[in-house]
């Protein structure tokens, strides 16, 4: 017989892949808890409760404040029954957050510490010239565990957490200790709580905390590959403290912010000309055969999106990305063509899944009323998707965003959705192409020197500035990729996924000038894009000093000259960086 592994829905962003993860490992069914009416229907039964959480924290607090939830959960942590906090969800049992400083806004205060925001200008980052990008986004080793103050061997877990695997998290404040916590941690660990602890550059943070058959983790267990679902499962079968095999294939250098390098797999997504829905993959965005002699060509079938993601998921991708290349067909709502996609992907993948494509405020021609971006997400992020990427109203929002001084309005897609599910959820998917120019003075773009001759212009143009595009490449804006990404992360976008049109499916190796340029202006991380043809290309991109630490390929994957886990290998053996490889 199955049993019920109850969650709390307070409308805080990706569940399904929870429930994903909880029934993936076999002996379990998700029945979820949406208010205090149905707590207290349900408390006698409920033996495993998760409470996941993810973006803002106050939204989280206020959350279960109107559905009258405090005082059940504190009840339920009284009997001494088995919780589980994930990501904001460990977030909930400390005193307060700086990211939600209302004087009234209070956590469960287990924990009497307050979160604070990682720091952008973290010294040892400023010493070795390099940035440090907030959020905290990616994979991250677990430093040290202590149980009762007294650390743990390297061979020992809590919870299945151990020193030798990699876990995902996604997140700008945290329980970072300073030499106030410190002495609060002493104080806690004498109590008998365990700790795990990471860090992120210079500053420590907890990791996970646990209390009895309390436990929690700022990491996302069920999007952290196999290492996560362990966690999962250990949890669930109340084994706390266990043992692990250290002949796993891990590097044991770590680079200085503790990240390891992201490599991450894309699928350009779009229905072919018989109507089925392939994968497909463009030169500089063109993405039909060319046939001498033929005037209408198909559209190049890769293979199916959902066996792609799932040999990209097996092969290490550390992320993958959907593309709806075609968004701007209409389509009614509950049939967006993603949504069927995501929803089997996150059957068995259980890494972060970031689906782009149509992110904008919509008019479903089935019932011809108005559907704003922030619903359009929703859906995404109920059918298993982590993040929604923006393109096209990206740029429409920064050019408003421009011409309003600088202002915000707080209706923009951008501003919606990460108020609502966290900035960590939206990704700003950039287009740009170069706009050559005789001088910088010729535009009030920010511009740049082009560095390879073979790249100059027809007349021998030196400069350039990245100019953005939209609908795919087909609309051209007088706005720069610097000024669009600087407009979007002042609105509370979490990250830039930066492609180039001029180097799109070239493998010549990724645009470093528009790299650099781009991520010299902005805090948050950027995710390289176009042009991948092989490993070195992702060792020379995470060699830049601007502190980029994740790149995506297509072609090279689609084409099956190189495997995810090949460029992976390349960079730990060759190159000595720090990546994520699970034991299969
Ligand atoms: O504008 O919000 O509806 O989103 C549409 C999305 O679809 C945008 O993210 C846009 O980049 C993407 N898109 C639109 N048309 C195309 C096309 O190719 N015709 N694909 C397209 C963009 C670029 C990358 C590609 C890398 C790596 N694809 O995602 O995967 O360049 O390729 P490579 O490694 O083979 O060089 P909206």
């Amino acid at each position: 017989m199955k049993h019920t592994v109850h969650v709390i829905d307070v409308e805080s962003g990706n569940l399904q892949s929870l429930e994903n993860a909880i029934k993936y490992l076999g002996d379990y069914n998700v029945c979820y808890i949406h208010n205090a009416k149905e707590f207290e229907e349900a408390e006698s039964n409920i033996q495993k409760l998760i409470f996941p959480g993810v973006g803002n924290y106050g939204h989280l607090i206020s959350q279960l404040d109107k559905k009258n939830l405090v005082n059940p959960i504190r009840r339920y942590i009284k009997s001494g029954k088995a919780l589980m906090g994930i990501c904001v969800g460990l977030q909930a049992f400390f005193e307060a957050s700086e990211e939600s400083p209302e004087p009234d806004l209070h956590g469960l205060g287990l924990l009497q510490m307050n979160l604070t925001k990682f720091n952008s200008n973290d010294p040892d980052f400023v010493s070795s010239k390099l940035r440090k990008s907030v959020p905290h986004i990616g994979w991250n080793s677990i430093e040290r565990i202590s149980t009762k103050g007294k650390d743990f061997d390297r061979e020992q877990t809590l919870f299945g957490i151990n020193e030798e695997s990699k876990y995902y998290f996604v997140h700008s404040y945290a329980a970072i200790i300073s030499e106030k916590e410190k002495e609060a941690i002493k104080r806690y660990s004498e109590e008998g709580w365990d700790f795990a602890f990471t860090r992120y550059g210079s500053e420590h943070f907890l990791a996970a905390i646990s209390y009895g058959n309390l436990f929690a983790t700022q990491f996302h267990p069920e999007k952290s590959g196999l290492a996560g679902l362990a966690v999962i499962k250990n949890f669930l079968d109340g084994h706390k403290y266990g043992q692990v095999s250290l002949n796993q294939p891990q590097s044991r250098k770590r680079d200085l912010s503790g990240l390891t390098k992201r490599v991450i797999a894309c699928l350009d997504v779009r229905t072919n000309d018989e109507g089925d829905l392939v994968v497909t993959k463009g030169d500089q965005y063109n993405v039909r055969e060319s046939k001498e002699g033929e005037s209408s060509n198909s559209v190049r079938n890769l293979g199916k999106p959902v066996q792609l993601a799932n040999r990209y998921y097996e092969q290490g991708a550390d992320e993958i990305t959907f593309l709806n290349i075609t968004s701007f067909r209409n389509s009614p709502l509950k049939d967006l063509p993603m949504l069927q996609v995501l929803r089997e992907a996150a059957k068995t993948i259980f890494v972060p899944l970031t689906v782009g494509g149509g992110i904008k405020d919509m008019v479903d021609p089935e019932t011809n009323s108005i559907v704003p971006a922030v619903k359009v997400a929703e859906l995404y992020f109920r059918s298993g998707a982590d993040k929604v990427s923006i393109g096209s109203d990206a740029v429409t929002i920064a050019e408003s965003y421009y011409a309003n001084s600088c202002k915000k309005n707080g209706k923009s897609s951008i501003e919606m959705i990460s108020s609502t599910f966290g900035n960590q959820a939206v990704v700003i998917s950039v287009d740009p192409k170069r706009k050559y120019l005789n001088s910088p003075s010729d535009t009030t773009m920010k511009s740049t020197k082009i560095q390879d001759p073979k790249s100059f212009g027809p007349n021998g143009e030196q400069y350039c500035y990245y100019q953005v595009t939209s609908q795919g490449g087909r609309k051209i804006h007088d706005l720069g990729a610097v000024e669009l990404c600087v407009a979007c992360e002042a609105l509370g976008a979490g990250e830039i996924l930066l492609n180039s049109i001029d180097h799109d499916g070239s493998n010549k190796g990724f645009n470093i000038e528009l790299l650099i340029q781009v991520k010299n202006h902005v805090s948050i991380p950027v995710i390289a894009s176009s042009g991948a043809g092989n490993p070195k290309h992702f060792q020379e991109v995470f060699e830049l000093d601007c502190g980029i630490d994740a790149a995506l390929g297509a072609g090279l994957f689609h084409r099956e000259e190189y495997t995810v886990n090949d460029v992976k290998l390349y960079l730990q053996q060759s190159a000595g960086m720090d990546v994520r490889l699970e034991k299969s």
